[in-house]
């Protein structure tokens, strides 16, 4: 059924992706990524996350020893009482204040260690320092969507090698979460169950997407992925948001972080680049049934180290559209350790 061109539907976004799966043996003559250098120093006195260096605007980090967070220096969003607009009143140009606040989580004073190769108790830490910005975030009267992500690699703008995460959060709810909202309470609405434990419950009967299940947390390449190795992580419970995970959740979560971000790094033998961030409910004071706490992680690469999936033409103009299938995704994933670090299996072998 899947082996010619099709549509797939995306129930959390309302969109549609074409699927190609006949085009994924095409040559490829066009642009390849550089890898970058795999060996860092853990301390680099140039780098403006390690701890005890200067930022842009002289400020001095902490001498600190777990993860570290701090304003954002460049914050693209700023605090209501600097916020100004000018006024229009033409309804095909609206525009309308938006205030917040940005933040910056380095994961660890090491400038060296990405989440796959941390320890769990490290990844567990850096899941509570998650938790505890958002909910200091999220009991601030003017926010209502606190954005936790993560952006990984050069190739996906990330500027700084040393590992770490952003938090952005708003007076409005943004696009992604705003139609995830609307998916999921139209769905909760009719069928009184949550729209993702539904699709959760199908996949794991098929099992030909799933990559990672552990107690509390599933990782699978979602039916409906645009990018070639786009993963979705479902939490099993009823957590709207991190805060609402446990301590055996939150253990199980920086596992299944672990498993996912090791099989990327082995999958093309490189520290594997990707987006990644967590879809909590809007921090808007309400109750969210009908919401599943879930992250994406978005990778760009396609078939090596150096070549990436480009979102350009068509995508832009028409619609997302992919080459190898979710399927054939996930058993390449499914075929890699999520224990063993390539680069530990070098070192031992
Ligand atoms: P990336 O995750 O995309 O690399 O962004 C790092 C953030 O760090 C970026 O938003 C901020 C940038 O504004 N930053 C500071 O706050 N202070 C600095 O000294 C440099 C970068
Ligand atoms: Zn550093």
């Amino acid at each position: 059924m899947f082996s010619s061109s099709h549509r797939r539907f995306n129930p959390l976004t309302g969109e549609w992706v074409l699927v190609s799966p006949h085009r994924a043996k095409r040559p490829w003559l066009g642009q390849v990524e550089k890898t970058g250098s795999n060996s860092l120093p853990s301390y680099d006195p140039n780098c403006y996350l390690c701890p005890g260096n200067l930022r842009a605007g002289g400020i001095k980090n902490e001498k600190y020893t777990g993860t570290f967070v701090f304003e954002n220096d460049f914050a693209a969003l700023l605090p209501r009482e600097e916020r100004k607009i000018d006024e229009t009143n033409h309804p095909l140009m609206k525009a309308s204040v938006e205030s917040g606040i940005c933040r910056v989580v380095c994961f660890s004073p090491r400038h060296d260690l990405t989440l796959p190769q941390m320890d769990l108790p490290n990844i567990q830490n850096v899941v509570d320092t998650w938790t505890r910005e958002s909910v200091d975030l999220s009991a601030r009267e003017e926010i209502t969507y606190v954005q936790v992500f993560e952006n990984k690699g050069a190739v996906m703008g990330c500027s700084n090698p040393h590992p770490h995460s952003q938090i952005w959060a708003q007076s409005e709810i943004p696009n992604e979460p705003a139609k995830e909202l609307a998916s999921q309470g139209m769905y909760y609405g009719e069928n009184h169950r949550r729209l993702l434990h539904d699709y959760l419950e199908e996949e794991h009967r098929k099992k030909d997407r799933l990559i990672t299940v552990n107690d509390h947390f599933t990782a699978l390449v979602p039916f409906w992925g645009i990018w070639p190795f786009e993963i979705l992580v479902i939490a099993h419970s009823n957590a709207q948001k991190l805060d609402d995970l446990t301590a055996a959740e939150v253990e199980s979560l920086a596992d299944v972080i672990k498993r996912v971000t090791t099989r990327y790094d082995n999958l093309f033998e490189t520290s594997f680049p990707y987006s990644m961030g967590f879809h909590q409910s809007p921090a808007d004071g309400k109750d969210h049934p009908e919401w599943v706490l879930h992250a994406h992680f978005y990778p760009p690469l396609l078939r090596s180290a150096t070549v990436k999936k480009f979102m350009v033409g068509y995508e832009l103009l028409s619609m997302p559209q992919r080459d190898i299938t979710p399927e054939v995704a996930a058993e390449r994933l499914r075929g890699l350790s999520d224990t063993v670090h390539y680069s530990m299996a070098e070192t031992t072998s």
